[in-house]
């Protein structure tokens, strides 16, 4: 069984994740923890090749919705082979940027799909794993993706509408009040210190 601590930290893009991420690591590392940073799609040699794939904006032909799945559970795979496992095993914190929960979000509120699909590969990929914590950064997607367009060129998920982004986060929102002793919601409206605020009082109690 994993001794370390699971962390995923989820939002629609612009919410401000690595930037969290980053306070994050800072205080788990001044409590005398092992810290891992990680993110999906990625977090492996394979799995980041996976992601170049799947986030290029330049694929030669439109990645079908069913690929895009089975390519986020494909670099999943590997990530929890190789990194994942191993690393909770050896008693790390490991922080991820993303993980099943964005599958649901983006591939079935985003794309359509249905979540019995993404339940059975979760069965099938991740077994009985949760992360002990869910962070999600909530925000309106105007204001996130005004924040990611500011920083440069856009990936194919950036490149789809705010009505796109809606359906993302109100699955989000809805994945946290299902499970409100995995899930904590932050308003990442707010300014980035009551934002780091929050986060170290969650992790506090962790
Ligand atoms: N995806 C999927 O479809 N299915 C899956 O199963 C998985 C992923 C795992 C890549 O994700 C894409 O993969 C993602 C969903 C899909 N696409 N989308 N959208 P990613 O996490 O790598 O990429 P991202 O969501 O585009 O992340 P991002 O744009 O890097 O956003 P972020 O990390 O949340 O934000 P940030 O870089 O920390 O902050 C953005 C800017 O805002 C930056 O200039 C900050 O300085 C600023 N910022 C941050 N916080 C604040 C506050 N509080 N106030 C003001 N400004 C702030």
């Amino acid at each position: 069984m994993p001794s370390g601590k699971f962390i995923t930290i989820e939002g629609i893009e612009g919410a401000g994740k690595s930037t969290a991420i980053k306070y994050i690591e800072a205080y788990l590392l001044s409590q005398g923890k092992k810290v891992l940073l990680t993110r999906e799609p990625g977090g492996t040699p394979v799995a980041e090749e996976i992601r170049q794939l799947v986030l290029s904006p330049n694929t030669k032909e439109v990645i079908d919705s069913k690929a895009e799945l089975l390519l986020m559970f494909a670099g999943r795979a590997q990530h929890l082979a190789r990194l994942i496992l191993p690393a909770l095993s050896a008693g790390n914190w490991l922080v991820c940027d993303r993980f099943v929960d964005a599958t649901y979000a983006y591939q079935c509120a985003g794309r359509g799909l249905a979540e019995k699909w993404v339940a059975l590969l979760e069965e099938f990929v991740v077994g009985s794993l949760r992360p002990d914590l869910t962070l999600l950064l909530d925000l309106d997607p105007a204001l996130g993706l005004a924040r990611s367009r500011r920083r440069g060129p856009q990936d194919r998920f950036e490149k789809e509408k705010v009505a796109f982004f809606e359906k993302v986060r109100q699955s989000y929102l809805e994945r946290a009040q299902r499970e409100p002793n995995r899930f904590c919601v932050i308003d990442a409206s707010q300014s980035l210190l009551t934002v780091q605020d929050d986060l170290r009082r969650i992790l506090e109690k962790l």
